[in-house]
């Protein structure tokens, strides 16, 4: 559908029709009065799930912590059926979360926004979009995901390929027949570690290329029987309670045993127990996981024992362990069938760290070492993660400063929330807040909250033109980097820090304080009278130039 020529002149304007964006326009029109226009690239609402439609693409956190919490109602009419929810169900509940609450009458569909400017007479942001589509808004909020701006590697040779090439996260909107196929993946993160198992048995060949292995613990998918849905929704309040005053958002009781408090016998037992229990869990075992080396090394090893027995060649279960940094500080991944997939006569492994890519010709891909003959390539290479779907389109704040120049070293925000120079910008779960480090639905539905109670203060104060202040922004910035500091995550070439883009800058990119301690930061500068921030009156229409 073709948007052109429409323009929409609305209280706040939202990019990004994903969870946050959605959550975003329900609370402010619903509950607070405003107009809203949300601008959306893909064709259809639901963000990441829309996108990523990959085979055996599901969240790898339980369903029912990966929901929206704002309407009883819905809680009590929709019935996930599996415990990890896969992606034609997720986006199933997305549209019917849209329909229920009529989301989309407010939201246009097809509209990639390649401008947003600050119009700082007006206090007006002005945004354009590749189809002509335009908006001014009095606030603009990017609710465009951390994980969206698909990363493509220059692969030489790769447009003679005579054959298919997916992207994981880019993947056809009709079926893709993979049967019968010689089929290379190349990338072994999540999306990779998913996607491999629920293929293998169909291609006639598969051949993955694997650059730095994975840590994955099993994810014990399972349907849930009316009795366990029952239970779940009983304890829904209690849960929620949980997730909202834990450090991860997620429902996982948390210890306080480090892993050194047991001895080798008990700790043993305890990463068994979990092993196959836990899922994405599993790494909070133990509170030292991500702080100490020695801890970690505890699970790390017993991961790569576990690799080792479910691979039956040694060789290619040690090529398959990962041995080059800490487990956790790169996100884990949770598998069904993954490792055991190599355990198949019609897959191989390709150690590219080993013996790199080297270009692709019209019917193969070729390391340094080898020709593999394929029919598809697909690149399950994941994200220009975090900045990559905020810096895409031409921001300019204050002074005609665009946000890449404001970001040159790196992304320098107060909470997550605003960057200084850009007046009544917001970021939803973007960098410099909790986000990808633990459940994204809980710290998208904090910053729906907060920015929403912000909103509804400064306006009711007069002062609806509201910026962080370059002391805060630089004060917040030193509190991200000490929070990142002690801990092994700096020890990984992560897309936290900023290692998945040549020439991205190698900063650690979330906030690692945990979600309670960042709730409770949040709640305080609003106390404070949001304390951090310079608020001011719209200047007065009459002193606008004609
Ligand atoms: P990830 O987790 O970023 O994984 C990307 C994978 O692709 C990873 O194995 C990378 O290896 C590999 N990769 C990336 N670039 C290349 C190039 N140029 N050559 C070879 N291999 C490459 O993305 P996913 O989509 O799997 O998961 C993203 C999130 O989705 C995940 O964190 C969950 O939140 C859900 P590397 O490790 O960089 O050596």
């Amino acid at each position: 559908m073709s948007n052109t020529q429409t323009h929409h002149d609305v209280d706040v304007v939202v990019v990004g029709a994903g969870f946050a964006g959605l959550a975003m326009l329900r609370e402010l029109r619903d509950e607070r009065g405003m107009s809203v226009r949300v601008l959306e690239a893909g064709d259809d609402v639901g963000g990441v799930w829309y996108w990523n439609r990959y085979p055996g693409a599901r969240c790898d956190v339980d369903s029912t912590d990966y929901s929206y919490t704002f309407s009883p109602e819905l809680d009590e009419e929709w019935n996930w059926s599996e415990r990890y929810a896969t992606q034609p169900e997720i986006l199933r509940y997305v549209h019917h979360v849209a329909d229920r609450f009529d989301l989309r009458r407010d939201v246009t569909t097809g509209a990639r926004v390649a401008t947003a400017t600050w119009d700082d007479d007006a206090a007006r942001w002005d945004v354009t979009c590749e189809d002509g589509t335009t908006a001014r808004g009095r606030y603009l909020v990017m609710a465009t995901g951390c994980l969206s701006a698909v990363k493509r590697p220059q692969v030489e040779g790769i447009e003679d390929f005579t054959g298919q090439v997916l992207h994981t996260a880019d993947w056809p909107r009709e079926p893709v027949d993979l049967a019968g196929k010689r089929v290379g993946v190349i990338g072994t993160g999540s999306s990779g570690i998913q996607v491999i198992p629920r293929i293998a048995p169909e291609v006639e060949e598969l051949v993955v290329f694997q650059r730095t292995p994975a840590f994955s613990v099993p994810a014990h998918h399972q349907v849930l029987s009316d009795a366990e849905r029952a239970a779940l929704k009983l304890s829904l309040p209690e849960r929620r309670e949980m997730l909202r005053n834990s450090p991860t958002g997620l429902s996982v009781p948390v210890t306080r045993r480090g892993a050194l408090d047991d001895d080798d016998a008990a700790r043993e037992r305890h990463y068994e127990e979990q092993w196959h229990s836990a899922g994405f869990g599993f790494l909070l075992a133990y509170n030292d996981l991500l702080v100490s080396h020695e801890a970690n090394r505890t699970a790390s090893d017993f991961i790569r024992g576990k690799i080792a027995e479910r691979v039956n060649d040694p060789a290619l279960a040690e090529k398959l362990s990962p041995h080059t940094y800490p487990y956790g500080a790169k996100r884990p991944c949770v598998d069904t069938g993954y490792y055991e997939t190599f355990n198949r006569e019609n897959v191989t492994l390709v150690d590219i760290a080993e013996a790199p890519l080297t270009r692709a010709t019209a019917t193969t891909l070729e390391t340094t070492d080898a020709a593999y003959d394929l029919d598809v390539i697909v690149f399950a290479t994941g994200f220009d993660a975090m900045t990559g779907s905020l810096l895409k389109p031409t921001i300019t704040g204050r002074d005609g400063v665009t946000l890449k120049e404001h970001w040159a070293g790196g992304p320098l925000t107060y909470l997550g929330l605003m960057t200084a120079g850009f007046p009544n910008m917001f970021i939803i779960a973007g960098p410099g807040s909790p986000s990808l480090l633990g459940n994204v639905m809980v710290s998208i539905e904090q910053h729906v909250d907060w920015v929403s109670a912000l909103l509804v203060d400064s306006e009711a104060a007069g002062t609806p033109v509201v910026e962080a202040t370059a002391e805060a922004e630089a004060e917040w910035v030193e509190r991200v980097n000490a929070a990142a500091a002690p801990t092994l995550y700096m020890e990984a070439a992560s897309y936290y820090l900023g290692a998945e883009i040549e020439g991205k800058p190698r900063v650690f990119m979330p906030y690692a304080g945990g979600l309670r301690r960042y709730r409770r930061e949040c709640d305080e500068v609003a106390r404070d009278g949001y304390r951090g921030f310079r608020r001011s009156p719209e200047p007065s229409t009459d002193l606008q130039p004609a």
